[in-house]
């Protein structure tokens, strides 16, 4: 149960050693052009407060490099050959960041914005074009209001911090997202955001209630001034397509003083393990919205014994907002099959939770979740499928199977039940449209630690061979994916000039369902030049007339 999307490996799993192989990156000195965009900066002006001469980096500041791969999560992208911004702007002022995208716009430099850099395909610091990076790292603050339950937080903090600063003022409010402390806020809350608390409360993004958003102008707005579509679009259509979102406003939920979690690993037969995930798909979407119960399966080198044979393991856990006694009494008489005990469970205060579920140990202090350095050391990629009843239990063999390949040093599979709250809520409430279709989510990953081009290509052959295998299995017309997830096989726009709707909507369908066509509606209506464009942001439509196309929706 660690800081891996939602349920990671079983403890000591993990514990992998950096390697950094080193190769020689292009390094895009400023030219006369990235010298002009500067003075542009210079120009357009910042408070005397706040210079923005102090929020600069281009290649020649000797800081350049480290800001640029200190958020950089994925190891994939650390060692690549990839091109490098033309200048960073750490903003510590929304001027800054109007002045990044008034100077960008004018000298034909795309944006990336960077939160905590947890894009799975590094899209927050990667582009085939020249570009400057946003990196907001330095907008992190967070106000706690208890009384009225909520908070504004800077798009640059992180979710660690976030739950950290609630902790502090109340050991009976929490957020409802991801389990991982180092993910930006940013990044994720434009996405959706999920954790443990996903089937009692939803997703992060629907507790948004306000939001300040730099848009495609330069302009600043709140919620009132942005608009109905586009503080919808915001809340789940994925980042960097829409503006840049500065801070939000978020409700906070209710939980009690002491919560359970449990972990059970089952290492009985295979064919046992096997029928009690098949029993699990009926139980666990449908179990009391206080109880979220997952699994998490590990195969891989890892997991090989002395005989050189693999044995997966496959790890059940589960977060309650209550007492232990009362889960064991929930699970009893729906899932006995798992004969859980007390012995599996600790009770604890919701922030307690955070830290075990996140990547941490008992006894840690809770600054650690203030700590923004990369947890985890490995290269990855990421996919998602959605399940709308079961998986027949001759395709969780072939998937048991797949996890003994010795071609992955650590491939997962988790499974994360909906049902609760997310099928109560209205799939076009947010751009986020899987919700009452589905019964749960699967998240396949590879992890390996050679930058080596054979050794990725022998973990991506893995990972889209299993997911291959799964499409009769899981849900079609679109086959759904989670665009948190963010995976690039799917499609990506054309990476010169305009992408077609007919071309964008292939992976827009399979992210957003029927909320895709209201987004791209909302991109042409909010930024028709497609300024905020990266390899899947929404694309916009033209020749076509916004009555016809809102007519049509
Ligand atoms: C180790 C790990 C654990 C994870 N665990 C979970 C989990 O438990 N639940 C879950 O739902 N997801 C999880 N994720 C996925 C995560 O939610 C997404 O990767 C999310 O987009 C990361 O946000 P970020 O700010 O860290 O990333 P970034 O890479 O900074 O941003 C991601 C995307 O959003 C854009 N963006 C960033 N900031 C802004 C902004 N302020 N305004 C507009 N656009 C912006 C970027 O340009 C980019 O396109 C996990 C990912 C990793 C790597
Ligand atoms: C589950 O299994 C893993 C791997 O074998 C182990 O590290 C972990 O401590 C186990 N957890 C529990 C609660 O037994
Ligand atoms: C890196 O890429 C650039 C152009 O994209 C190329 O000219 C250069 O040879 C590459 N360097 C290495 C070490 O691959
Ligand atoms: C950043 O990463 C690159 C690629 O691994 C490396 O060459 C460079 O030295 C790193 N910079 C710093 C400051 O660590
Ligand atoms: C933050 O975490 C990193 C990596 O785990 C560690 O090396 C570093 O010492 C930590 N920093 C602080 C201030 O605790
Ligand atoms: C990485 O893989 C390459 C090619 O398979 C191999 O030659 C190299 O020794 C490996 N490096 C490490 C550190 O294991
Ligand atoms: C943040 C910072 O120190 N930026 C500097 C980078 O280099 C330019 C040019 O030398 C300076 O003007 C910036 O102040």
């Amino acid at each position: 149960m660690k800081c891996f999307p939602i349920l990671a490996a079983p403890f000591g799993l993990i514990a992998f050693i950096i390697v950094v192989v080193l190769s020689t990156a292009t390094t895009s000195f400023c030219t006369q052009e990235c010298d002009s965009f500067v003075q542009c900066l210079f120009d357009y002006g910042s408070p005397n407060s706040n210079p923005i001469a102090n929020v600069i980096y281009t290649p020649s500041n000797s800081s350049y490099s480290s800001i640029l791969n200190f958020s950089i999560q994925n190891l994939r992208f650390l060692n690549k050959n990839i091109s490098k911004p033309l200048a960073i702007i750490t903003p510590s002022h929304v001027s800054h960041i109007q002045a990044a995208v008034i100077c960008s716009k004018s000298h034909g430099f795309q944006i990336r914005t960077r939160s905590g850099g947890h894009d799975f395909e590094g899209l927050s610091y990667i582009s085939g074009v020249p570009f400057v990076m946003v990196d907001l790292i330095n907008l992190n603050s967070i106000s706690i209001d208890v009384e009225n339950q909520n908070a504004w937080v800077e798009s640059g903090a992180t979710l660690g911090e976030l739950y950290y600063r609630i902790a502090e003022k109340s050991q009976t409010l929490a957020f409802p997202a991801g389990s991982c402390p180092t993910v930006g806020v940013g990044g994720h809350l434009s996405g959706g955001g999920y954790g443990w608390l996903i089937r009692k409360y939803g997703l992060a993004a629907d507790h948004v209630i306000d939001a300040y958003l730099v848009d495609a102008n330069g302009k600043v707005h709140n919620k009132e001034s942005m608009g109905e579509d586009l503080f919808w679009a915001i809340r789940g259509g994925g980042g960097g397509c829409f503006g840049i979102v500065v801070a939000w406003k978020v409700k906070l939920v209710e939980v009690p003083a002491r919560v359970t979690i449990c972990e059970a690993n089952r290492t009985l037969e295979e064919d046992r393990i096997l029928k009690l995930i098949h029993e699990w798909q009926y139980v666990a979407p449908k179990l009391d919205a206080n109880l979220l119960l997952g699994i998490s399966l590990t195969g891989g080198k890892v997991t090989e014994d002395e005989e050189g044979k693999i044995n997966p393991i496959a790890s059940f856990s589960l977060m309650f907002l209550g007492k232990a006694e009362e889960v064991l009494t929930i699970l009893k008489p729906t899932f006995p099959q798992l004969s859980l005990t007390k012995e599996d469970c600790l009770e604890m205060s919701w922030i307690q939770s955070v830290l075990l579920m996140g990547w941490f140990q008992k006894g840690d202090p809770l600054e650690v979740l203030l700590n923004r350095t990369r947890l985890y050391s490995e290269i990855s990629k990421i996919k998602s499928d959605y399940v709308k009843e079961h998986i027949p239990l001759v395709a969780l063999k072939g998937m048991w199977e797949r996890l003994k390949s010795k071609d992955v040093e650590l491939s997962q599979i988790m499974f994360v039940p909906y049902g609760g709250k997310m099928s109560e809520v209205d799939d076009s409430e947010t751009p986020f449209s899987h919700r009452s279709d589905y019964s749960y989510l699967v998240g396949y990953i590879a992890k390996w630690k050679n930058g080596s081009v054979e050794a990725e290509e022998r973990h991506l052959n893995w990972i889209r061979e299993i997911y291959d295998y799964m499409t009769p299995f899981v849900s079609k017309s679109p086959r759904a994916a989670y665009v948190n997830y963010r995976d690039l096989d799917i499609g990506t726009n054309n990476k010169y000039g305009r992408t077609s709707y007919k071309r964008a909507r292939v992976w827009g369908l399979k992210y957003f369902g029927k909320n895709f066509d209201k987004l791209v509606y909302v991109k042409t209506k909010v930024d028709p030049s497609d300024f905020f464009r990266h390899q899947q942001s929404i694309p916009t439509l033209s020749g076509i007339s916004e009555e016809s196309f809102s007519a049509s929706l």
